[in-house]
């Protein structure tokens, strides 16, 4: 049996991922007004408490994360709490992220930190939210607000959280995020604010902070025709790949927002993005359906062959992170892995998952590709949107009643892989020997 070692970069990021509202607990937001509607949530559930962040567990979360050797940590900030009200700022919310943050620097944990991460306040959204050409300046006027607080801690930024998701789940085919319409003009509306928003912040950080490093993360699926030879399965690929994939991230290349159905130029959004965040989690075929007009008449399906997760949500295909990882690096600039992870409550296909998912960052930082960190999805069970705690993705577990963590075997692999830097025969070995011989092919 080979014995060797994958190293990553020096300097490589390792850390966990993690959101406000999926966190906190006690939000008043969107979500919180969603959650309360009937219907919404799978079972009914709430957020509630979610991992009781506000109420100061986040510091025995972090020295968890600290202690089996994760050097940053991806969190993000709750708009809501910082603005609760248009002319009322809460200044005692933002020092609670201020200690977060320090907290994270004195331990040598690099934070990123995201502004945005599906939540709106809800005055925004009696404003008509992001459909709104006012609201791409009250995010500036937010993102300024915080800046001084936090920027002697963080230089990394993500504006938004996925706004590739945020925009298809609430606005297209009444979907599971607020505000469940269906309507392809305001969609489109909306992802031009959020380009406008974007660039507006991206430019007031860099006056705030000119060493900052500012992007997005794109929820990066690998949509692949399901007979390569059918031009048929080809076109609505290829449609889907443009408007889910590339649209955004082109648009703070080169200024250009191509929707396919329509273009916009928004010239101020060009050149607004130092680094490319990757959330990549699994590959979609996609076949020809007149049926679907809604989806540019591409049904989208796993391979029927697929590893699942439990409740079949994800696909285990380490080969679409490959093309997610194509994707970034077309943009010639820094790639950080901002999520990846898989809900898996017994922690049976997480150590496999995890392990074929960096294989193949590994062979993109091996190409000299610049790959600069891994964030898992999550460190902690946390709420999972309209799926409420149906779906566990923490490294750690979490019992919701009594708030105690559980400690999961994948927290081990992971530990082994931050300490090491690499991935190592004999953590394959350990953790997922029936990937072994596809890790480290036998001579
Ligand atoms: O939990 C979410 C996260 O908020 C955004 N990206 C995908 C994760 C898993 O579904």
């Amino acid at each position: 049996m080979p014995e060797a070692t994958y190293h990553f970069p020096k300097g490589f990021l390792w850390g966990s991922a993690t959101a406000a509202h999926q966190m906190e607990g006690q939000s008043t937001n969107t979500w919180s007004d969603w959650e309360a509607q009937p219907g919404r949530i799978v079972n009914g559930q709430k957020a509630g408490l979610a991992c009781d962040w506000w109420g100061g567990r986040w510091e025995e979360d972090f020295q968890r994360a600290y202690e089996t050797g994760q050097n940053a940590h991806r969190m993000s900030i709750d708009w809501s709490r910082i603005q609760p009200e248009p002319d009322r700022w809460d200044d005692a919310a933002l020092q609670v992220y201020v200690k977060m943050v320090r907290w994270l620097v004195d331990h040598k944990m690099t934070p990123l930190v995201t502004l945005h991460h599906f939540t709106d306040p809800l005055w925004l959204a009696a404003r008509g939210g992001w459909e709104s050409e006012e609201t791409p300046a009250l995010f500036e006027a937010y993102a300024r607000h915080i800046l001084p607080a936090l920027q002697e801690y963080v230089n990394l930024w993500v504006t938004i959280n996925e706004p590739n998701v945020y925009i298809v789940s609430g606005w297209l085919g009444n979907g599971p995020f607020p505000p469940g319409k269906n309507d392809m003009g305001l969609a489109a509306k909306v992802t031009e604010n959020m380009i406008r928003g974007h660039a507006r912040v991206y430019k007031a950080i860099h006056e705030l902070q000119p060493s900052a490093q500012v992007g997005v993360t794109i929820n990066y699926r690998s949509i692949v025709p399901a007979r390569p030879w059918f031009l048929l399965d080809r076109l609505p690929a290829s449609v889907q790949n443009q408007i889910f994939n590339k649209s955004f991230t082109d648009a703070l290349q080169n200024g250009k927002l191509n929707l396919v159905l329509k273009h916009v130029a928004i010239p101020e959004a060009a050149h607004t993005q130092d680094f490319i965040g990757l959330n990549y989690y699994s590959r979609d075929l996609v076949k020809f359906d007149l049926t679907k007009p809604g989806e540019m008449f591409g049904h989208r399906f796993y391979p029927p062959d697929a590893l699942l997760s439990p409740t079949g949500f994800i696909a285990d295909i380490p080969e679409g992170m490959w093309d997610g990882l194509k994707w970034a690096h077309s943009y010639a600039l820094p790639i950080l892995i901002t999520e990846n992870g898989v809900e898996d409550d017994k922690d049976v296909l997480r150590p496999r998952y995890t392990l074929g998912h960096l294989h193949q960052i590994w062979r993109a930082a091996n190409f000299n590709w610049r790959v600069k960190g891994y964030f898992h999805w999550s460190l902690v069970d946390n709420f999972e949107w309209e799926r409420g705690w149906t779906q566990r993705f923490g490294l750690w577990g979490l019992d919701v009643e009594t708030q105690k963590r559980i400690r999961r075997p994948s927290v081990d692999l992971y530990e082994a892989i931050c300490k090491e830097n690499g991935i190592s025969s004999a953590v394959v070995e350990r953790f997922a020997p029936e990937i072994f011989d596809k890790i480290f092919p036998p001579k």
